[in-house]
């Protein structure tokens, strides 16, 4: 613990959650086992030539089989709280709302949630981190087709809400719902791998599916907070709300308005596409409407009136900061960001911070600081921070070095100091952090190669070993002196 850390001692509130982030395809394992559906994820990887190193997650940490063992190891790690998404394939093996439930998905997650409960753990809960049930895709184009799959993804809600929803009082309906079009609508990188490269996909449109999508995952949250809100909330007193993605943008130039605007459109659209629907006015953010035309859909009085308002708090997923340039040239059809250019460096030559293993993804904790701040200013909701950790270069083996995870406990020292300050100083409402992530894991179409975990796995063993990095006990000492007593 450094001492900037100590002069910040009791600065947390007394109910501050804290604890690790993880999600269903990434972790579990067991891809067919016990009735599991195939979900777009198991698809795409068994689908040669998707994953960087071919791998796919049909055992990934295999938590489905271990989640005793883990439940032990993260109380070891004194966490509070532990987040971790259902997959809706297992639960719903085809996923449409007449299709049966898989009573041995649902007892599954319920004896992990009795798991956490008994050792004093609280669970957080994801409806949806990407893994849409593949038959959904099949029969009607999955999110592509928002009046078939807004009934679905709610029937889905209601099995969860009503067999575990006596015990879990903190659902995310979305997880980052953006990188889910991003990367799989836009960049057609990430499943359902669609996108108008024909080099990469062979159907897409990057220059409309993407909203469309983005549009069918605002409003069927809209719809499942509702539900919440009027059928479960007053007997089940918990909360719903949506986890959002945002990394910061800083102007490359400080000194040149152009750069300045560039940064703040950035953030328009990267946020804002889904925070000011949600957290604002209910309707997108102007930047965006004025670039895109009729590209973007339009909410219906209706859906506005549904989606404003409809998440209890801002949940916040944010890993770097880029420096942000204007363009000179009119923004390209398949542009997603604002029309900007996105910088290593800024004008004086100042990297955006040390590299981890990630090529996104580069320590900036002040960046984060202000990027707690502008959320709080723009939304004013108290922010559950659902997502915050970084990779490291070298991470090959559990020997000594690599457990001494130097570069990792640097970046959490930075970004958890940055949540204090803003706490303390900025006077910004923070309620959780959930550092990303628990174990090694499946790091989607990455496959084993980057490593977020503060837990080391030997994907090799073919019990997947874990093997407790320094990280982790670094920030059980971090919060227990920042979490006040009282
Ligand atoms: C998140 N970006 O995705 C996801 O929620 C996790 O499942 C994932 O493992 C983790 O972050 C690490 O990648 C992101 O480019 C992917 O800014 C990309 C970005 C942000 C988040």
């Amino acid at each position: 613990m450094n001492a900037q850390l100590e002069d910040l001692k009791g600065t947390l509130r007394s109910d501050f959650y804290w604890g690790y982030a993880t999600a269903a395809a990434q972790i579990e394992g067991g891809w067919n086992a016990d009735g599991k559906g195939e979900s777009i994820w198991d698809h795409f990887a068994h689908t040669p030539g998707k994953v960087k190193d071919g791998s796919t997650p049909d055992d990934a940490v295999l938590s489905y089989y271990k989640y005793k063992e883990d439940v032990a190891l993260l109380k070891s790690y004194g966490v509070t709280a532990y987040r971790f998404s259902l997959s809706w394939s297992r639960i719903i093996p085809l996923g449409g709302a007449a299709d049966p439930v898989n009573e041995a998905g649902i007892a599954y997650y319920s004896s992990l949630v009795d798991e956490l409960l008994a050792n004093g753990i609280t669970p957080f809960v994801t409806l949806f981190h990407w893994d849409t049930p593949q038959a959904l895709e099949e029969r009607y184009g999955g999110l592509l087709n928002q009046e078939a799959y807004t009934p679905d993804f709610v029937r889905y809600a209601r099995v969860c809400f009503e067999r575990l929803g006596d015990r879990v009082k903190h659902w995310i309906t979305y997880n980052e719902p953006g990188v889910y079009t991003l990367a799989g609508y836009a960049a057609g990188v990430h499943a359902p791998a669609r996108s108008s490269f024909r080099d990469r996909n062979a159907e897409g449109d990057s220059s409309t599916e993407p909203f469309t999508v983005g549009h069918t995952e605002l409003v069927s949250h809209g719809y499942v907070a509702k539900m919440y809100r009027e059928e479960f909330k007053p007997s089940q007193k918990g909360m719903i709300g949506i986890t959002l993605h945002g990394n910061f943008s800083e102007p490359w130039d400080v000194e040149d308005p152009l750069d300045v605007a560039a940064a703040q459109r950035a953030l328009e659209f990267e946020i804002g596409w889904f925070a000011d629907p949600v957290h604002k006015t209910g309707d997108y953010p102007a930047s965006m409407r004025a670039q895109l035309g009729d590209r973007l859909p339009r909410f219906t009085p209706e859906e506005s009136a549904l989606v404003k308002g409809s998440s209890d708090f801002y949940g916040m997923n944010s890993y770097t900061t880029f420096y942000v340039k204007h363009k000179t040239t009119p923004p390209d059809i398949n542009d997603h960001k604002g029309n900007i250019e996105q910088c290593e460096t800024n004008k004086q030559g100042v990297p955006r911070g040390p590299v981890s293993d990630t090529y996104w993804l580069r320590t900036c904790p002040e960046g984060f600081r202000k990027l707690l701040n502008w959320i709080w200013t723009r939304y004013g909701v108290p922010i559950y921070i659902t997502e915050n950790g970084t990779t490291a270069k070298g991470e090959t083996e559990p020997s000594k070095e690599v457990l001494n995870d130097t570069f990792r406990v640097e970046f959490f020292e930075g970004y958890v100091g940055s949540v204090a300050k803003a706490v303390k100083e900025d006077g910004v409402d923070i309620r959780s952090y959930f550092a990303w992530t628990f174990t090694d894991n499946w790091e989607w179409q990455a496959g084993y190669s980057d490593r977020f975990g503060v837990t080391f796995i030997d994907f090799e063993s073919k019990e997947k070993t874990r093997y407790p990095k320094r990280s982790a006990t670094v920030l059980k000492e971090m919060f227990q002196k920042l979490i006040s007593e009282k």
